[in-house]
């Protein structure tokens, strides 16, 4: 049995979810009162029952330089604020994060930047993290890290506290060894994951890398999806496997039905002018995912006449890093590349490409997807994909048709799409011609095994099977 090597500072929850964020933002009213208005994502809607049912808290941070706001409560939450300070956020979050790991874990598709004060930062930050889980989690608690932005804290945490049940989910990729082998710090960030009993990956590829960055990086031996690590307490298995994350696909589709949704969804068109065929993308404006050579490639349909009379482009690209100087020059190039589209191919009051640089509400978020008959998801490279999914969640029309990435981790799920090698623009271009003109009986037969896929493994689902897992981990 584990020891309570800390039971007289232990906390008081059985469940603690760390996560970079916390799922509210910090708000102000017009009186300079601050208060927190929720974030829903995925992550919160899933977590919740959980949460409610173990006692459990949610340690992250608020997103804003500044001192720790602590413990609080929040729509029936407890929540724990983490503090960054100015010179953390800029060397931790938007250096060390955002600029190193990031880059690095999607496939070095922009170059990574290695700076020794960038992972001074991080270190101190996932010490931060891991003391405020220590603080929190009760005698035998059961604690959830997520993400690449807190990959030590596994082992900081049971350092600290040898009696808790420590899980780890990695929402993006795990590279391949000759990538992940760049990173000075690799097997730091190897050992520090190590510190968890399961660690979770978005696909069976990802798991397989980690297992040999195990043996690579820091010399251990595994067998299967096991890792033996010898550490303080002796000798210990460490799990590693796929749990494909997914969506609220009843929650989502239940907003689609909506009257008011589908009203929208119809006006959307309507605007556009009734266009014959509607593309749609949508994505945080972000280098992985592929906005650039989707662009390139309906460029090039437009300039041969391939595409028909009218067929229409809308692509969201939400606000993201904007901070970090790829993500400035992404945000140039996408727009130079839009206002070239427009300016050779529209007409007055008729442009070809929709270009919003906004975020939406979820309602307005369905419409859209309910109103586009091809939604293009073409990333680089992408741990899972969530917009693939939650177009499929809507369309309950069993209409549309999904032109997919092979590099995403929704193409290991999502096999009826129209899957393409975005770098390939000569087969993005026919896949794009193909689902735009694909009949209804085969977009039907398509729509609905993809519909199943997500129906049945939902978010509630993965995170069912995640802490199950956890449960039964050797440890
Ligand atoms: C990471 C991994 C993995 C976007 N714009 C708006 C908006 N969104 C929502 C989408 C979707 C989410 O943001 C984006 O999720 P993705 O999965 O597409 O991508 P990342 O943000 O890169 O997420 C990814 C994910 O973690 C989960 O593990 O799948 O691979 O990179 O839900 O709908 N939502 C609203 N307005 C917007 O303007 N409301």
């Amino acid at each position: 049995m584990p020891t309570v090597t800390n039971a007289a500072g232990a906390g008081q929850h059985d469940f603690v979810v760390v996560a970079s964020r916390l799922p509210v933002d910090r708000v102000e009213d017009p009186d300079g009162e601050a208060g927190w208005r929720p974030s829903p994502g995925g992550l919160v809607t899933a977590l919740e029952p959980v949460l409610r049912e173990a006692d459990g808290v949610w340690i992250g941070w608020s997103g804003d330089a500044g001192p720790a706001p602590g413990a609080f409560e929040a729509n029936g939450l407890d929540l724990v604020g983490v503090g960054l300070s100015a010179e953390q956020v800029r060397d931790y979050y938007e250096g060390f994060c955002n600029t190193t790991l990031w880059p690095l874990y999607h496939d070095v598709i922009s170059a990574p930047q290695f700076e020794r004060r960038w992972w001074e930062a991080y270190v101190a930050v996932n010490r931060s993290f891991a003391a405020a889980a220590a603080a929190a989690a009760a005698p035998g608690a059961t604690v959830w890290v997520h993400d690449y932005q807190l990959q030590l804290v596994p082992r900081m945490l049971r350092e600290q506290r040898a009696d808790v049940r420590i899980g780890f989910f990695n929402h993006i990729p795990f590279p391949g060894y000759e990538i992940f082998a760049q990173l000075p710090w690799r097997r730091q960030v190897v050992e520090g994951l190590l510190g968890a009993d399961l660690l979770g990956f978005q696909r069976r590829a990802d798991a397989t890398n980690f297992l040999r960055a195990c043996r690579r990086a820091a010399g251990l031996l595994t067998k299967g999806n096991t890792i033996r690590v010898r550490d303080a307490d002796g000798v210990r298995e460490v799990q590693a496997a796929a749990f494909p994350i997914s969506i609220d696909s009843a929650a989502l589709e239940a907003i689609a039905r909506r009257d008011e949704v589908r009203k929208r969804a119809a006006d959307i068109r309507l605007a556009l002018g009734r266009p014959d065929t509607l593309l749609l993308g949508i994505d945080r404006l972000d280098y992985t995912k592929g906005i650039l050579h989707r662009l390139t490639a309906y460029r090039e349909l437009l300039d041969e006449g391939r595409l028909g009379p009218h067929v229409v482009l809308v692509q969201v690209a939400s606000p993201s890093r904007e901070r970090v100087e790829a993500y400035r020059t992404l945000r140039d190039e996408v727009e130079l590349i839009v206002s070239r589209i427009n300016g050779e191919h529209a007409e007055v009051g008729s442009p070809l490409v929709h270009y919003l640089h906004q975020s939406y509400p979820r309602e307005e978020m369905a419409a859209l997807y309910l109103a586009a008959d091809v939604m293009l998801v073409t990333p680089l490279r992408d741990g899972m994909n969530l917009v693939a999914k939650e177009y499929v969640a809507c369309r309950y029309d069993e209409r549309g048709a999904l032109v997919l990435s092979e590099f995403t981790g929704a193409a290991d799920e999502l096999t009826s799409a129209f899957l393409v090698n975005p770098h390939d623009i000569n087969g993005l271009k026919d896949a794009i011609v193909r689902a735009a003109t694909v009949s209804p009986a085969e977009a039907r037969r398509r729509m609905r095994s993809m519909r199943r896929q997500v129906r049945e493994h939902d978010v509630a689902h993965w995170a069912a099977t995640f802490l199950d897992a956890l449960k039964q981990a050797p440890g």
